[in-house]
């Protein structure tokens, strides 16, 4: 069985709970559960945190024993040297996700450093960014 984790970066906690016309209005725990059961082949865990060192942590931890992180970084991915590091560091395979489409938005969101050492990179779908993050590890 694949084993899969979901990362999640700062003020992700809050979605479904705050500004809906941009994140939508479900909350990630809500949406976690229906990704356990459409993906009831892989084990998935998850873990979200709004501070970088603890994201840093986390990957080197999985870094080296999962099949796959999807990594929604948030804003840290605009910012942060220290988790593009992480993520150029570790073994396994990144794919970059983001609900919004960044490229749309801000001019200091189009910049991300984390890309450039990701998998893959997909965003723009609302939460189903997260499903197609999952299936390119499973097909
Ligand atoms: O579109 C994405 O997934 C982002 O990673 C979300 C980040 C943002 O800084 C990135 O540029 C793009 C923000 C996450 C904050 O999530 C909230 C959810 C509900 C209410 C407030 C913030």
């Amino acid at each position: 069985m694949k084993q899969l984790i979901i990362i999640n970066g700062p003020n992700l906690n809050l979605l479904g709970k705050r500004e809906p016309e941009i994140y939508g209005s479900q909350t990630f725990d809500d949406y976690l559960n229906i990704l356990k059961s459409k993906y009831n082949k892989v084990k998935l865990d998850y873990f979200q945190s709004n501070i970088e060192g603890e994201l840093i942590n986390k990957l080197q931890e999985a870094g080296f024993s999962y099949d796959g992180i999807v990594l929604n970084a948030a804003a840290y991915t605009h910012t942060s040297v220290g988790i593009g590091d992480a993520v150029k560091a570790i073994e396994t395979p990144v794919v970059e996700v983001h609900i919004s489409n960044t490229f749309s938005r801000e001019a200091f969101r189009h910049q991300s450093y984390i890309s450039a050492h990701a998998k893959g990179v997909i965003l723009g779908f609302g939460l189903k960014s997260y499903d197609l993050a999952i299936e390119s590890f499973i097909l």
